[in-house]
């Protein structure tokens, strides 16, 4: 069971951010201040650590509430009419939230503030308390079972990063090193340079995958299928870059070259290019040449497959936007994750229906996130003048026909977490150095060593490891691996 007992709710903070709300706020059917009021009255608890907790706490799926959502509503302003105002929600939330503390709304066993207070789901069965005492086995296991362990650790960095176990002679020799930490850390930068690690389809390669979205049907280059558009090998090679040899990791978003992967004797190369459209079409040829001139470049965002498979046809590309926003930031918008709402949007210059309710409260965050892209051309439809996948300033004017009059409309200025931006480079900006990619970043890794997000009690770990990485590891994925192998969720067996 948790240890300590949460604070007394902040009463006060919740009440002028009640009144702030009332003075402000729109009426809305969804409720984007839920989360950031949660944290207001719980404020140590493991989920609020970050910040906001996750729109998951009370919803499975917008507007579907779980079991603790369920209770919520029950007990919020019971007779007031649906839909609530936010004003009055916000206003009302707090006693909602005290009037269900005592349920077990799951029915898991637990409490909704005893989950609340250990850090897992009170909305989720399959999420519980993870039990407080460690009972320490020392006498039955190798391993320390209450804390980190070096010999442990030592064993996971040599499976995870060099792919194989250490063999005896190795595991002797690291026992009987008197400084085991320096050991560690000398296994774990050998290991980052194996093929394993950062070769061609090695683990971080293969990191790339749900951001890259690999079709082989329409691949070119290496391996081409049948209907060669645009080759992904451009995209993993880059990513590979940018998270190893101590990179800046914001050079996914930002930088403006390119990067090859070469086979040298069974060792993957990664060489980095700058041509201009013109000479990479000359040196590769139509199917695989990069188009988008360097001023305009956004790391992986202009990257020809990136606009190939997302932008496609579509004039305003939103489909582009919310893969950038969920693949490297790690917010997905059709699960009410990231929303930011911006005031009078959506305008649906391309007449989609997106002003209707339902749709409103996501696309007054994604509609301003999408025009920076907008002037990007996908596999075709825009100027026929202008190259696919290339960056055409006047590209909105060629979609008239098809998506109405007020499509030439459409700005090139957007918004992102609510930071008015003047066109893409400036949103990948404001993306590279927000704490979202940090958190999406570590995340990212953090998953693929631990096989699952932080529970409630390693939120601390994992949130120091995000702010970490902008200052300490000057943004460097391997100087915050170094950092994640010491943490106790990682070394403790
Ligand atoms: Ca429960
Ligand atoms: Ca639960």
């Amino acid at each position: 069971m948790p240890t300590g007992r949460l604070p007394a709710r902040p009463l006060l903070a919740g009440a002028a951010l009640a009144l702030a709300a009332l003075v402000l706020l729109p009426p809305v059917e969804a409720q984007p201040p839920a989360p950031a009021l949660f944290c207001e009255v719980y404020v140590d608890a493991p989920a609020c650590a970050g910040g906001d907790v996750g729109c998951d706490t009370c919803h499975t799926s917008a507007p579907s509430l779980n079991p603790y959502g369920q209770d919520l509503s029950l007990h919020l302003l019971v007779g007031e009419e649906r839909p609530l105002h936010e004003d009055l929600f916000s206003a009302g939330l707090g006693d909602a939230l005290a009037a269900v503390e005592a349920l077990d709304s799951d029915q898991d066993g637990y409490g909704n503030l005893a989950e609340i207070e250990a850090g897992s789901e009170p909305g989720d069965a399959a999420s519980q308390p993870a039990p407080a005492d460690c009972t320490d086995l020392d006498d039955q296991d190798e391993w320390d079972l209450c804390g980190y362990d070096p010999d442990y650790a030592y064993k996971k960095v040599m499976i995870d990063f060099c792919g194989r176990s250490p063999t005896l002679a190795e595991r002797r020799a690291f026992e009987e090193r008197s400084d085991p930490s320096d050991a560690l850390h000398e296994a774990l930068d050998l290991c980052l340079d194996t093929e394993h690690w950062r070769g061609r389809g090695g683990r971080v390669w293969n990191l790339a995958n749900k951001k890259i979205g690999p079709l082989k049907a329409v691949k070119a280059g290496r391996d081409s299928g049948p209907i060669p558009l645009a080759d992904y090998d451009d995209d993993y090679a880059y990513f590979v870059w940018t998270q190893t040899d101590g990179r800046d990791a914001r050079l996914v978003l930002t930088g403006q070259t390119f990067v090859s992967a070469w086979d040298r004797g069974g060792v993957t190369v990664y060489e980095e290019w700058d041509r201009s459209p013109t000479q990479d079409y000359e040196q590769r040829g139509h199917d695989r040449y990069q188009a988008v001139e360097k001023e305009r470049r956004a790391g992986l965002l202009t990257h020809r497959w990136f606009l190939m498979s997302n932008t496609m046809f579509t004039a305003v590309p939103r489909t582009t936007a919310a893969q950038a926003y969920r693949a490297f930031l790690g917010y997905d918008i059709s699960r009410l994750q990231g929303l930011d709402p911006v005031a009078d949007e959506p305008i649906d210059y391309d007449d989609k229906g997106v002003g209707a309710a339902g749709c409103i409260d996501c696309h007054s965050t994604l509609d301003p996130l999408t025009y920076p892209f907008s002037r990007y051309e996908g596999i075709g439809g825009g100027n026929p003048q202008a190259p696919s996948y290339s960056y055409d300033e006047d590209r909105m004017d060629w979609f008239v026909d098809t998506d109405g009059a007020d499509v030439a409309d459409t700005p090139e200025a957007g918004v992102i977490f609510g930071q008015p931006v003047e066109d893409l480079l400036e949103w990948a900006q404001v993306a590279a150095n927000s704490e979202a990619f940090r958190r999406a970043t570590v995340l990212d890794y953090w998953v693929m060593l631990l096989g699952e997000p932080p529970r409630g009690t390693e939120q601390g770990q994992y949130i120091a490891l995000v702010d970490a990485l902008a200052d300490e590891h000057g943004h460097s994925v391997e100087a915050m691996l170094h950092d994640l192998v010491d943490t106790e969720a990682y070394g403790a067996p």
